[in-house]
């Protein structure tokens, strides 16, 4: 049973046990950039507190050395927009504008959310290395006006594992999407972050609500555990020669 073999069993999940392959899964890490995450960014100009998302990024530092480690497919995410702002709706614009956080106007880390700026940038920490995927959005889901669905379809991914900023926003968002496509979605629950920590906890609760209405939640120790566990199980069988 090859299946039983190389699927991992995250007990400690809620609302119940989450099994995934790793070969059929891909961490998605998503807006982990300068704008949402260093003082001066889109994130900190419309009022909000980014120690939060910065208090994760050791946390995403791990998950990201185990999901390579393991073989996962990898995302990152950015949120941004084109230069000449031709894939800004206007009244997200407007938004951004009225909130002292205009999307365009110039900052201290080069135009506010735009592409190719230093604010756009994802943290060096995180940074991507050769082979894993970016992908840049306009919006706050990761499958609006993207190739991601395309993507992990043709390489028969079925479950994503999520973490990022921010938990109520861009991450909700991208989960809402990928349930409705059909694919089993875990929230790395300390993995996430939102400026506000009622609306990480309300997001957070969400998720697993109704039996699970839009995925599983869990801690990431837990899930780098499991994919320990499965490590130990598939070197025992090997040893059998099974
Ligand atoms: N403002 C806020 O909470 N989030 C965003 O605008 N984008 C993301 O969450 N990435």
């Amino acid at each position: 049973m090859a299946g039983e073999r190389s699927r991992a069993v995250l007990e400690r999940a809620l609302p119940y046990p989450y099994e995934f392959e790793p070969g059929a899964a891909a961490l998605v890490v998503i807006d982990m950039q300068n704008d949402f995450c260093s003082p001066g960014g889109f994130g900190e100009r419309l009022g909000n507190n980014i120690k939060p998302a910065r208090r994760i990024v050791p946390v995403i530092e791990r998950v990201l050395a185990a999901a390579r480690a393991a073989g996962l497919q990898v995302v990152h995410t950015r949120e941004g927009h084109l230069p000449d702002l031709s894939d800004c709706p206007p009244a997200k614009l407007e938004r951004s504008r009225r909130q002292g956080a205009g999307i365009g106007d110039p900052g201290p880390m080069g135009r506010i959310l735009i592409r190719g700026e230093p604010g756009h940038a994802i943290l060096d920490e995180l940074a991507p290395i050769p082979g894993e995927t970016v992908v840049d959005k306009p919006g706050k889901g990761a499958f609006y006006r993207t190739r991601l669905e395309s993507l992990l379809t043709e390489r028969g991914i079925g479950s994503l594992i999520l973490c990022g900023v921010t938990t109520h926003v861009c991450v909700h968002t991208t989960l809402r999407e990928a349930n409705d496509r059909g694919f089993r979605c875990l929230v790395l629950e300390d993995a996430c972050a939102a400026f506000d920590p009622a609306d990480h906890e309300a997001a957070i609760r969400m998720v697993r609500q109704q039996g699970g209405i839009f995925g599983w939640t869990a801690r990431s120790e837990e899930w780098i555990r499991s994919l320990g566990e499965l490590r130990g199980k598939e070197a025992r069988h090997g040893n059998l020669g099974l």
